[in-house]
């Protein structure tokens, strides 16, 4: 599923990055504590929360579904990149999905044209719709500050050591998507881009964005 392969892809190259990041900042890190892992979670969380109600809903993690006619200006396509990789990482689920009954809205047991040209937005919808509900302990319907952090509660059993912090060693062995987010969502708002540097990594991206799409029209072609 291409959707699938996109997102390993993207977790590929951020996982990289993060990698770069701490590595850069290696000088006397001593590792993470419970109080920072808190900070970034939470920074995370507000960068989501685009109506800054407290609440996570889908339509602020779905934002696909409304595209703009308004060209974006790179402050809000860098923005929107960053949003879309954290919903990515934090939201997803692995859980396996039969494509045909989720893109026949309608569930009349075939597919008519329309969902078959909307099948990847009903897919990426009802995906994020499991990425909710699993984050969604109170049900109902949307995803707090408290559950979005839920995974810290680990944090003792992370720190095999006990002494207090998350050291690289311990990180290594840390499975948790949202984990990595978090630590990955600092490096993203120490790099404060501005100018130059902006425009280049927008740039970047649309180059980025164009080659992958010319991968996926050649794949179709393919086929
Ligand atoms: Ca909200
Ligand atoms: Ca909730
Ligand atoms: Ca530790």
């Amino acid at each position: 599923m291409k959707q699938a392969v996109l997102f390993i892809v993207s977790l590929l190259l951020l996982t990289t990055v993060t990698l770069q990041a701490q590595r850069s900042s290696s000088d006397g890190w001593t590792g993470f504590s419970l109080n920072q892992l808190e900070t970034m979670s939470n920074s995370v969380f507000t960068l989501l929360d685009a109506d800054e109600n407290g609440s996570i809903t889908l339509d602020e993690i779905d934002f696909f579904k409304e595209e703009s006619e308004e060209p974006l200006n790179e402050e809000e396509i860098v923005l929107r990149q960053r949003r879309l990789n954290l919903v990515n990482s934090y939201f997803w689920t692995e859980e396996e999905i039969d494509t045909f009954k989720v893109g026949d809205t309608n569930g009349d047991g075939s597919m008519n044209r329309d969902e078959y040209d909307n099948l990847e937005s009903s897919v990426r919808t009802h995906v994020l719709k499991l990425g909710i509900e699993s984050l969604d302990t109170d049900k109902n319907g949307s995803v707090e500050s408290k559950e979005f952090s839920a995974h810290l509660e680990n944090f003792d059993e992370w720190d095999s050591d006990g002494d207090g912090t998350i050291g690289r060693e311990e990180m290594r062995e840390i499975s948790d998507r949202r984990f990595h987010t978090d630590i990955r969502r600092r490096w993203a708002a120490r790099e404060d881009l501005s100018g130059e540097a902006r425009r280049r990594l927008v740039v970047e991206r649309e180059r980025r964005a164009a080659e992958s799409e010319r991968r996926a029209t050649t794949e179709r072609e393919d086929d």
